[in-house]
């Protein structure tokens, strides 16, 4: 974009004084921080501006990608990045003698999701803003976001994330398109003004939604796009009546429900909460958006809504977003007098649906009791839909009523909002090969054999901008060096990277990783006051803490390795850096035992004088996005050791390929598509696959005695968790040991396999030593990594999702002054 340098500095003087009433020497950093980012947001304003005005100017087909998280993280620095002002900027505050990095440290997180499927929506939103794609993100603009987790004693604690605590520099309130959601009251049959029957609700709760506005900046091109986030707020204001009797607390009690609705992200990435809150925020923002895009659509075409499907698409990022269906029947039906069929074959034309999770107790449910309370008339249109569906099912299967009931969208007193997606949707995805084909053959298979069409995988993918790029300037600059630009926009350009294999491209590869492992290494320094040896070995996980994701299998094997060290005085294995993070669920107790465990662990181990010049283990507190960026260029070893099956895709894998670490891991989620790409000789694959695990149980036969039996060390490991070694009441792991050993809450013994993976953990771990003993090997490996990892942007996810299911057209916006644009037009001179 057009950088002019004394605007940029007269803007930044102006905000200080009109927004702070101070100039640069008397302003703070958090000042500084807004006011640039302020000036930052005016330069790209006009690009947002322009995009919008294209995509009014002629009717195109535009998405709408659906989802109640979206974790963007900061956006600072991406935003300069993508508006390729970043050295200009760096230029400009450094000659007001203003240190840039301090001013990024200023920014909060927006830490608006969980994990992997809030931060997917946000990789995705860049790539469509860069592929010039007119696509927007739809959400809810928590108050409080991902809470901010501390490590008190060895214990997650969690407080609020106050992130809007500041003012927002780079949202934008749209008052002026607020809508109103209505909750509960009674449905009612009557007159339109015109003279038309249809239905209405009365006694409704009324809550205004009032949008925010963020710019998706597209790297080196004008497109910007909009990611839109709901506020929810009382259209009364508190009750005065209430307030002049003095009843204080009711008279605030309308604004804070209306409030709460927008209050709070649900910290459970698993398995639906079953609480109307939930069930609430969901409706909330699928009815805010749908009014939306149908007041924007009346305003152009009317009401004859026949072309609506031709320009919209809308992808329901798991099934948070589900209810948006029958809410697009509602207003067509009850707001426009679209009759059914009319109104059905729009929907079916518009929806499609991602899912992101093979659990089967993790899909959403709603009683009943709570969805028809909440939302009557959307309830009354689910039964509708169900009763049709349950007609063309008993025609297709006459005699099958297991069928039957497995299918009903309404079934046992309960929502199926996955049933309703696949039924009403077109598309239904996967994201990842293993993943779709599991949905097809298991969990999904009724629909797959009813739907066939329908399914389709959609591997996921991150973006290289902000985990490549961005995240890691050295070794951007060691790639353009010898590739040259291109691969910001078009990962697969890596692939020419494999024949820089000379000692002295090796070498450099290899200082580059230092450089990031000490700067990780200061992080933590002076972050948590944690000292660790950038010399060692970086072993990372990093994501969310659920079993099936076995970090305990991890902190087992270290045990195990530091029982081997203290046996074995001349057992001298590698120095290695063990590095954890991850927030659990605040009501998930056995995760929250193993984070308890992995401190314990690691408190032992690093005041071990015996052991601690080779072995060390962190827990870094508070993992998210902007820590995420410091931690994938520094790792040596990415650890994703789920148990085969269970893991949909991961995304991690990707962010720690690029960067090149090398896999460690199980053949489940893209972890299979990535050592296919990668070699499997650059990577350290072992375990149980996908397909032995589903014969093991469907033959019962899985005997966790018997590895405990075979493998002594194993067996005094799991007795470590109870033997007061650890922990001297003996009970604040017994939980752990006992789901290992017995089974606990009605569950078989080892569930996740963690003691049929162990050994073959452990061949893969001294595999892993092997080959870093040998630095320039190693290197190599890294450098495969890297130079095959083109398959994980997420600009070819997005490629994938445009061909085969939302079928949009580019817009581009060449930008003047963009280093490709001016590359593009010197060679046309050139040739000329
Ligand atoms: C549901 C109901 C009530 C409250 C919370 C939830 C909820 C919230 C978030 C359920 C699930 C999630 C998040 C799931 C998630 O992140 N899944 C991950 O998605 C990634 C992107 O596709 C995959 O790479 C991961 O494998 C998958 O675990």
């Amino acid at each position: 974009m057009k950088f002019d340098a004394d605007r940029f500095k007269e803007n930044l003087s102006a905000r200080l004084k009109r927004q702070y009433g101070k100039d640069i020497s008397q302003a703070s950093k958090h000042d500084l921080f807004d006011a640039v980012s302020a000036s930052v947001l005016e330069i790209i304003m006009e690009n947002w501006m322009a995009t919008r005005h294209e995509y009014e100017k002629k009717p195109v087909k535009q998405l709408y990608y659906l989802s109640a998280e979206f974790l963007m993280g900061r956006a600072l620095s991406n935003n300069l990045i993508n508006a390729e002002i970043s050295s200009q900027v760096k230029e400009v505050l450094k000659g007001m003698n203003i240190d840039y990095d301090m001013i990024e440290d200023q920014e909060p997180d927006a830490g608006l999701g969980n994990g992997g499927l809030g931060r997917l929506a946000a990789c995705f939103l860049d790539s469509l803003a860069t592929l010039d794609y007119p696509g927007h993100g739809y959400g809810i603009r928590y108050r409080y976001g991902m809470f901010e987790q501390k490590i008190e004693n060895g214990y997650q604690v969690e407080y609020p994330d106050n992130w809007l605590a500041h003012r927002d520099p780079w949202e934008i309130k749209r008052s002026d398109l607020s809508v109103t959601v209505k909750f509960g009251g009674n449905i009612a049959y009557g007159k339109t003004p015109d003279g038309r029957d249809r239905y209405y609700i009365e006694n409704a709760e009324e809550v205004t939604a009032t949008p925010y506005d963020m710019p998706i900046v597209g790297f080196g091109t004008g497109t910007v796009n909009t990611l839109r986030l709901w506020q929810a707020s009382s259209p009364n204001g508190f009750d005065l009546q209430l307030f002049n009797n003095m009843e204080y607390n009711r008279a605030v009690e309308r604004q804070n429900s209306a409030e709460n609705i927008s209050a709070v992200l649900y910290p459970n990435d698993s398995g639906p909460s079953g609480k109307a809150l939930r069930l609430k925020q969901q409706y909330f923002f699928s009815s805010a958006s749908l009014q939306d895009l149908v007041r924007h659509y009346v305003a152009d075409h009317g009401t004859d809504f026949s072309k609506f499907a031709d320009l919209h698409v809308i992808q329901l990022n798991d099934t948070h977003p589900v209810v948006a269906i029958p809410e697009l029947m509602r207003i067509l039906m009850d707001e426009y007098n679209v009759g059914w069929d009319d109104a059905w074959n729009v929907v079916t034309h518009t929806f499609a649906y991602t899912n992101h999770t093979i659990l089967a107790e993790a899909l959403e449910k709603w009683p009943i009791e709570i969805f028809q309370g909440l939302l009557p008339r959307i309830y009354q249109i689910v039964e509708e839909i169900n009763r049709r569906f349950m007609i063309q099912l008993r025609e297709k299967y006459p005699n099958d009523y297991a069928k039957h009931g497995r299918m009903s969208i309404i079934n046992d007193g309960k929502v199926y909002m996955a049933w309703l997606a696949i039924h009403a949707g077109f598309s239904v995805n996967g994201v990842a090969e293993l993943h779709t084909r599991l949905l097809k053959e298991q969990e999904l298979h009724d629909w797959y054999e009813l739907y066939p069409e329908k399914f389709n995988n959609k591997t996921n993918g991150i973006t290289q901008r902000r985990w490549l790029l961005s995240a890691n300037e050295e070794l951007s600059e060691f790639i353009t060096k010898r590739i040259g630009h291109g691969w910001e926009k078009d990962l697969t350009k890596l692939k020419g990277l494999e024949k820089f294999t000379s000692d002295k491209d090796l070498n450099e590869l290899i200082a580059i990783k230092e450089h990031n492992k000490r700067r990780l290494a200061d992080y933590l320094k002076h972050a948590q006051n944690e000292i660790i040896d950038a010399d060692s070995i970086f072993d990372v996980q990093v994501k969310r803490l659920h079993e099936y994701k076995r970090q305990l299998m991890n902190i087992l094997h270290i045990m195990y390795v530091y029982n081997k060290m203290l046996e074995d005085p001349n057992y001298k294995p590698a120095k290695k850096t063990y590095i954890f993070g991850a927030k659990s669920a605040s009501g998930y107790r056995r995760a929250k035992s193993i984070i308890k465990l992995i401190n314990t662990v690691a408190e032992r181990i690093n005041n071990d004088r015996r052991v601690n010049d080779r072995l060390h283990v962190v827990f870094v507190e508070n993992y998210r996005v902007s820590v995420a960026e410091k931690i994938f260029p520094a790792a040596d070893v990415s650890e994703q050791i789920s148990t085969a099956g269970l893991e949909a895709s991961g995304t991690s894998n990707m962010k720690f390929m690029v960067n090149g670490a090398l896999t460690m891991g199980t053949m489940d989620g893209a972890n299979i598509e990535i050592v296919e790409e990668a070699g499997k000789e650059n990577a350290f694959i072992f375990g149980l696959l996908t397909d032995e695990i589903l014969k093991i149980e469907r033959d019962h036969s899985y005997n966790p005695q018997e590895y405990l039996e075979r493998n002594p060390g194993l067996a005094k490991v799991v007795e470590q968790l109870v033997d007061g070694t650890y922990d001297p009441t003996h009970q604040l792991f017994k939980e752990l040991h006992d789901s290992l050993v017995y089974g606990v809450e009605g569950n078989r013994a080892d569930v996740y396999y963690v003691l049929a993976d162990f050994d073959s953990y452990c061949k893969a771990q001294d595999e892993m030593e092997k080959l870093y003993a040998d630095k320039k090997a190693w290197a190599k490996a890294c450098l495969m990594n890297i130079a095959n990892a083109g398959k994980f942007s997420s600009d070819r996810t997005i490629e994938d999702y445009v061909r085969d299911i939302w079928h949009l057209k580019k817009l581009p916006r060449p930008v003047e002054g963009s280093a490709l644009t001016e590359k593009k037009s010197a060679k046309k001179t050139a040739k000329k």
